[in-house]
C-alpha cells in the first residue's frame, strides 16, 4: 500500500521555524527492524518492510523543515553476513521504494545521491539507484543520500591507496595533503560534514558510519526502533540540537 509522501493534511506535530537553528545535514543509522519484528513474532523481513516506511515519513518531515542533507546508513559492509534470504529481500528495497515514490521525489524537489561500494551491488540494485540519481541530479532541494555496502574504514583506506596513486604520478606534493584534500577522496567528498547524527534502536555505537565526517557531530540516540520512529522523535532530536547549539553558542 503506498503512503502518502506529501498530503495536503497539516501534520499534528509543529515543524521548526525558519529560523530556528536547524541541522543542515542529518546521519541517521535505522537500527531495530528486525527486533521490531521478532517482538510482534513476525520475520525479520516484515520489520525492513516496516522500515521503509518510516524511511518515507522521515524524508517528508526533513523537506518540509527544510534539511538541506539527509544521509541514511540503509546497508553496511557487516550486513553481508545475513543469511542469504534477508539480503536477497533487502536489496531489492530501493527498487520497490524508487517504482513507487520516484515521482514524488522529484516533485518536491529532491536529489538523490549514494555513497559506499556499489559496484558490489546487485546490478538491479544499483541500476535503479543510478537511474534515480540521473533523474534527480539538477534537483536543488533536499540532497537524500543513501548509503549503501557502506563501510568507513574501507573508505578511508580506498582514499589513502587513491591519495598514494595521485602523488606517485606527480599530481601533487605530499606537502599539499591537509585534511581539506583528504576528504575530497572520500565517498562524501563536496559535501557538508553531518551536524547531526540519530541513532535508533537502543545501541550507542557508530558502528563503521562516517567516522571522519562524524568528528565534530552532535549525537542524539534513542531505544526508539527504526520502524516506531517518528516525525515526534524526529523533531525532538531537532530540538535537542538546538538547545545544544544556544547554549554554546551563549559561551
Ligand atoms: C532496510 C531500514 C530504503 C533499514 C530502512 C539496500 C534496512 C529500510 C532504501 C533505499 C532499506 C535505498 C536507496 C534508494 C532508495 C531507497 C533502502 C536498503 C535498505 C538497502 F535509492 N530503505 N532501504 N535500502 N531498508
Amino acid at each position: 500500500m503506498k503512503i502518502p509522501f506529501l498530503s495536503k493534511k497539516q501534520s499534528e506535530v509543529p515543524v521548526p521555524y525558519l529560523n530556528d537553528i536547524i541541522p543542515e545535514h542529518i546521519a541517521i543509522i535505522m537500527d531495530g527492524n528486525g527486533r521490531w519484528a521478532k517482538k510482534r513474532g513476525m520475520p525479520r523481513v516484515a520489520g525492513h518492510k516496516e522500515g521503509v516506511s518510516t524511511v518515507v515519513r522521515i524524508v517528508k518531515t526533513a523537506v518540509k523543515c527544510k534539511v538541506k542533507v539527509l544521509t541514511l546508513y540503509t546497508f553496511s559492509t557487516e550486513n553481508w553476513k545475513r543469511p542469504k534470504p534477508e539480503i536477497e529481500f533487502i536489496l531489492k528495497l530501493p527498487k520497490e521504494f524508487l517504482s513507487i515514490y520516484l515521482p514524488d521525489l522529484i516533485a518536491n524537489n529532491v536529489r538523490i545521491e549514494a555513497v559506499g561500494d556499489m559496484e558490489r551491488l546487485p546490478a538491479h540494485t544499483r541500476k535503479a539507484i543510478e537511474y534515480a540519481m540521473e533523474r534527480t541530479q539538477n534537483n536543488d532541494g533536499l540532497l537524500l543520500n543513501f548509503a549503501l555496502n557502506y563501510g568507513s574504514r574501507h573508505e578511508i583506506l580506498n582514499a589513502m591507496k587513491e591519495i598514494f596513486l595521485d602523488i606517485n604520478n606527480g599530481k601533487f606534493p605530499l606537502e599539499e595533503l591537509d585534511e581539506q584534500k583528504f576528504s575530497g577522496y572520500l565517498y562524501t567528498a563536496g559535501m557538508k560534514e553531518p551536524d547531526l547524527l540519530i541513532r535508533t534502536g537502543g545501541e550507542v555505537r557508530l558502528s563503521n558510519f562516517l567516522l571522519w565526517q562524524l568528528a565534530y557531530t552532535e549525537f542524539w540516540f534513542t531505544d526508539i526502533l527504526w520502524p516506531d520512529f517518528s516525525e515526534k522523535e524526529f523533531i525532538q532530536a531537532l530540538e535537542v540540537y538546538r538547545n545544544r547549539k544556544r547554549r554554546y553558542g551563549g559561551l
